[in-house]
C-alpha cells in the first residue's frame, strides 16, 4: 500500500493498490509492445466482458434451478435457454462488437464465423466447456485461443488451421462461487480472480509455475477397455508404490470438467489425459479450442503437452476446425514419464 493515507488503509486492512486485468493488459502493452496498435488489448477487454457476463448467468442459473423462479425449466417447461447457447451468444456478440475479431470458431457453431469490418484477430473458443456438469454444481469454464491474422488475410479458415505455436494468447475462465481467469499473452501465466462486488478481475496469482512432478493422474478410467496396451500399462504402473514419492502410489483425481482438472493440475502438478480410443483412433477433446489453449498455458507455466504418440500438441496443424486429438499434459516430469511408455 502506498500514498498519503497508507497508514489508514493499513489499519483497515484494505489493499488500495490492486492490479486489475485492465491495468495488467495496459501495462503489458506499454512495457512489452509500446508501438502496438492496442487492438489485442481491446480484444482482451471484450473477452473479459464476455467472461463476466457468462459468470453472471451461471450464478443466476444455479439460483433459478435451485429455487425454480418464473421462466425456469423447473416451473414452466423448457422456457429457460440452455447455458451453452447463452454462453455462445454472449461470446459471439462480445467478439463481434469488439471490432477487433475477424474470425470466430466456437464449439457450438458448425462453421466458422467471419465478421464484417477490419478486425485483425481470430478467436477459437469453447464458450462453456463441461456444461453437462453444471447442475451438479461442478465448475465449468470458457476456453479460448487467439491468433493474429496474417497481413494479407481477409478472414478465412486458413487463419485458424495453424499450429498452436502461432497463437498470440490463450487461457480459460473457470466459473464457480467466483470466476478464475488464467491467461498467457505469450509470456508467463497469470491468474486473476473476479471480485464479484467490484466487478473486476484482480491479479491474484502472478507468474504461475506448475510443479515439475506430482503423483496425481487425471483420466476417465471408465474408458480403459478401449485404450491401447501401453496406456493401460502406464496407468497400472502409477498405482504401484512409488519410490520417488515416499512409497506412495499416484492419487486419481478426475472431475470430468477439463477446465477444473487443468486448474488443479497447474496449481498442484500431476498429469491430465484424455487418450484416443483404439476403435476410433480419435480423442474426445478438440484441438483448436480445448487442446491448444490448455497446452499453451501448461507450457508457458513450465509443463509439457503431447498427444498419444508423444508429439508436441502445439506443433499439430488441424485439418478442420473441430478436429480432435488424444492429449497428455501437466508437470514436465510426469509427461516425460509417460513418454517412456511410447514405443
Ligand atoms: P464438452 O465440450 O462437450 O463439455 O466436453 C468436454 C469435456 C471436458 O471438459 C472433460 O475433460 C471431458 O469432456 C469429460 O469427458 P468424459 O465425461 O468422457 O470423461
Ligand atoms: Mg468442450
Amino acid at each position: 500500500m502506498s500514498g498519503p493515507n497508507s497508514s489508514v488503509s493499513e489499519k483497515m486492512n484494505v489493499e488500495t493498490d490492486i492490479i486489475t486485468l485492465t491495468r495488467y493488459i495496459l501495462s503489458e502493452q506499454k512495457s512489452k509492445a509500446p508501438q502496438a496498435s492496442g487492438e489485442l488489448s481491446l480484444l482482451l477487454n471484450s473477452l473479459q466482458f464476455a467472461f463476466k457476463f457468462i459468470a453472471h448467468n451461471i450464478r443466476r442459473a444455479e439460483l433459478i434451478n435451485l429455487i425454480g423462479i418464473n421462466g425456469s425449466a423447473n416451473s414452466s417447461g423448457d422456457v429457460q435457454k440452455k447455458l451453452d447457447v447463452i454462453g455462445d451468444e454472449i461470446f459471439i456478440n462480445a467478439m463481434k462488437s469488439s471490432n477487433n475479431v475477424k474470425v470466430l470458431v466456437s464449439e457450438e457453431q458448425e462453421d466458422l464465423i467471419v465478421f464484417e469490418g477490419g478486425g485483425r484477430y481470430a478467436v477459437c473458443t469453447d464458450p462453456i466447456d463441461g456444461s453437462s456438469n453444471i447442475d451438479a454444481g461442478v465448475s465449468v469454464g470458457t476456453i479460448f485461443g487467439i491468433y493474429r491474422l496474417k497481413d494479407d488475410s481477409q478472414g478465412s479458415i486458413k487463419d485458424v488451421l495453424r499450429k498452436g505455436t502461432e497463437m498470440v494468447a490463450a487461457g480459460y475462465t473457470m466459473y464457480g462461487a467466483s470466476a478464475h481467469l488464467m491467461l498467457t499473452v505469450g509470456g508467463s501465466v497469470n491468474g486473476f480472480t473476479l471480485d464479484n462486488q467490484l466487478g473486476e478481475f484482480i491479479l491474484t496469482q502472478p507468474d504461475l509455475r506448475i510443479p515439475d512432478k506430482r503423483n496425481i493422474y487425471s483420466v476417465n478410467e471408465g474408458n480403459s477397455y478401449y485404450w491401447p496396451d501401453n496406456i493401460k500399462q502406464y496407468i497400472d504402473d502409477l498405482k504401484k508404490p512409488q519410490e520417488e514419492f515416499g512409497g506412495k502410489p499416484y492419487s486419481a483425481r478426475y472431475i470430468g470438467s477439463m477446465v477444473a482438472d487443468i486448474h488443479r493440475t497447474i496449481l498442484y502438478g500431476g498429469i491430465f489425459s484424455y487418450p484416443a480410443d483404439k476403435k476410433s483412433k480419435n480423442g474426445k477433446l478438440r484441438i483448436l479450442y480445448e487442446c491448444f489453449p490448455m497446452a499453451m498455458l501448461i507450457e508457458k507455466a513450465g509443463g509439457a503437452a503431447v498427444n498419444d504418440k508423444g508429439e508436441r500438441i502445439l506443433e499439430i496443424t488441424p485439418k478442420s476446425i473441430h478436429d480432435r486429438s488424444g492429449i497428455w499434459l501437466g508437470s514436465k516430469g510426469e509427461v516425460e514419464k509417460f513418454l517412456t511408455y511410447i514405443k
